[in-house]
């Protein structure tokens, strides 16, 4: 077997905390996080600067927390709760909104009373919110004005009625006098926090050592290596394993005794900004400046008033700044030190061109997925080597393997496989993709990431991680998932398609775009009006990062595997060779 690790210089991972909830690790100062007094406020208000101090947001988890517990009907906070980790889905709650300033904090107040959170993409549409709220047996949703409408509509397919749906207080700039209208009647987080105050206090939680490893904090959705979205088990240890790990590792070369400010932009309710922006920043004593929507003259508004140090992107955002330089040189920028993207490749081509537009900010490449609970590898900026995604982060096992499943040396690419405590649970009800994705090999449980990656040394002497290509259905639009087997169900529904399969296709503004190969029932003309109606088809009924960008091509089969698998890889290699042509 052959093991990649990380640099010897980054410190070993210690011991963490598994009987607390994430929300305890990341706001009380008793296990490790910045003095309070010497922190900046943990959110603030890209838009109105508003905040609130630790202390204020652990009262408003408390107080929450309370009213929570008598809207879910919940006698005995630890009823049940010392058995098992993810037995009792009475207690989901599905959080459904655009970034905000609460957006953890009601997080924390569900997990205070023993239950689970469930982020949705802010920009699914009623029907995938649904499938997301049936599938987790969410109880109760928390969602924002501008969304209301979205939200009903998926309730009421859940059976989730009205007086279970909660608005989180986004600002007034995003919301409409029709939206502010619409919401009138519906209670408030805010509302729940008042409650709270007058309600009794809660019990202590009573987890016993090693609990919090069981014990599932966020059900996120991820469609893995093949498939639908499936429900991802993230663990309240996971999450601070890899809050520690980040931080870490960014010790060797961030100083984190001054506090400062960062962009949080990317949407909370995916993994990356769920527990790199959003949780490990604040807990360093940084402020999250958190921004609901992206335009780019606010974006840049906001870096200039927030000084902002650290932005973290994908790199469709970084696509922008690198063709808006005219634009850029019109603000202040001096403040940003560092840029960090991940979620999607960052070409090296587009790593060294931000280099040479904006020589003081360093381009750093991170890798993760939410079957990771996040960070994987990361480049340290006293290493940086435009391409790579970065070293691996202490307390992290990689291994490099063929089709075969034999290990690979240094320079040799293949399948990545992760061993770590950041690693997750596994899927909800999915024995089949748990079988695939989590594998015991050597003594140790393995995730199959489904990337195919290849390790190199640079010559500072440090194994970087290069993701090179991915092995795995996946797509990934603006950093975005899009599961092909969605759109290939969708388009089945369709009367005049009698096949098809979707693969990624490149596109310069979000990296890549769904392509659809159709193949036609009998008689079905194949016009470009048939092509329209496909790609009108998949618009009308699914969210706007998984419409057919790619287009549709017609073809006379869908190349399968003996066993009905569908061989998205040779129509991929059909489509990268005509490119190339
Ligand atoms: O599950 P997910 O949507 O998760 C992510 C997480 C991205 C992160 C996390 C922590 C970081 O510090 C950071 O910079 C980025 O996207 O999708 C996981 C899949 O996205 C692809 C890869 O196929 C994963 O399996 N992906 C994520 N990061 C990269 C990437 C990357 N840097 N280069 C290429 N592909």
């Amino acid at each position: 077997m052959i093991i990649y690790e990380a640099p010897k210089w980054v410190a070993k991972l210690p011991a963490r905390p598994d009987h607390i909830p994430i929300g305890e690790f990341i706001l009380n100062p008793a296990y490790g996080r910045a003095d309070p007094a010497k922190s900046n406020p943990p959110f603030v208000c890209g838009i109105t600067g508003k905040s609130y101090s630790v202390t204020e947001i652990a009262e408003r988890v408390e107080y929450a927390a309370r009213a929570i517990r008598r809207i879910l009907k919940i006698d005995d906070i630890n009823k049940g709760g010392a058995q098992t980790g993810f037995s009792e889905w009475e207690k989901v709650v599905g959080i459904f909104s655009i970034n905000c300033i609460d957006y953890l904090t009601v997080c924390y107040a569900v997990h205070r009373v023993n239950g689970i959170t469930s982020p949705a993409n802010a920009a699914y549409n009623a029907a995938e919110f649904a499938y997301q709220l049936k599938d987790s047996k969410a109880k109760a949703i928390f969602t924002c004005a501008p969304l209301l409408d979205t939200a009903l509509e998926a309730a009421k397919e859940a059976g989730i009625s009205k007086e279970y749906v909660f608005l989180l207080p986004v600002p007034g700039e995003v919301t409409t006098a029709e939206m502010r209208k619409q919401a009138e009647g519906f209670r408030t987080f805010d509302d729940l926090v008042d409650e709270g105050r007058r309600l009794q206090a809660l019990p202590d939680l009573q987890w016993e050592n090693g609990f919090a490893r069981k014990k599932v904090a966020f059900v996120s959705y991820s469609s893995g290596t093949s498939g639908l979205p499936k429900g991802v088990l993230i663990s309240h240890f996971n999450m601070v394993t890899n809050v520690i790990q980040i931080i870490q590792y960014g010790k060797s070369f961030r100083d984190y005794s001054k506090p400062t400010n960062i962009l949080a932009l990317l949407p909370q309710s995916h993994i990356y900004a769920l527990v790199v922006m959003n949780q490990s920043e604040p807990y360093v004593g940084n402020s999250a400046v958190v921004v609901p929507k992206f335009e780019l003259v606010p974006f840049l508004d906001c870096i200039q008033r927030f000084k902002l140090s650290f932005l973290f992107l994908v790199p469709p955002l970084m696509i922008l700044m690198a063709k808006n330089k005219a634009l850029l040189d019109k603000y202040d920028l001096s403040s940003v030190q560092l840029i960090m993207t991940g979620a999607a490749p960052l070409t090296e081509e587009l790593s060294l061109e931000m280099d040479k537009l904006y020589p003081w900010m360093k381009v750093v490449q991170g890798y993760g997925m939410t079957e990771s609970s996040t960070v994987v590898t990361f480049t340290s900026g006293i290493d940086i080597w435009h391409g790579s995604s970065g070293c691996i982060l202490p307390g992290i096992k990689c291994r490099i393997v063929n089709l075969e499943g034999e290990d690979l040396g240094e320079g040799e690419a293949g399948e990545l496989l992760i061993s770590a405590d950041n690693i997750v649970i596994g899927y909800l009800n999915n024995k089949k993709a748990n079988d695939e994705t989590f594998v015991m090999e050597h003594g140790h449980r393995w995730l199959r990431t489904g990337d195919e990656a290849v390790v190199k040394k640079s010559s500072k002497g440090n194994q970087h991680v290069f993701i090179v290509d991915r092995l795995k259905e996946l797509i990934k639009v603006s950093g975005f998932q899009v599961a092909p087997a969605e759109l290939e169900g969708h388009l089945l529904n369709h009367p005049k398609v009698a096949d098809c399969a979707v693969i990624p296709v490149p596109n310069d503004k979000t990296v890549e775009m769904p392509k659809a190969f159709v193949v036609l029932n009998p008689g079905v003309s194949p016009s470009e009006e048939t092509k329209q109606e496909l790609i009108k088809w998949v618009a009308d009924h699914k969210s706007k990062h998984k419409r057919l960008g790619g287009g549709v091509e017609f073809i006379d089969i869908v190349p399968k595997s003996p066993s009905g698998k569908i061989l998205r890889r040779l129509l991929r290699d059909k489509e990268r060779d005509r490119r190339r042509a």
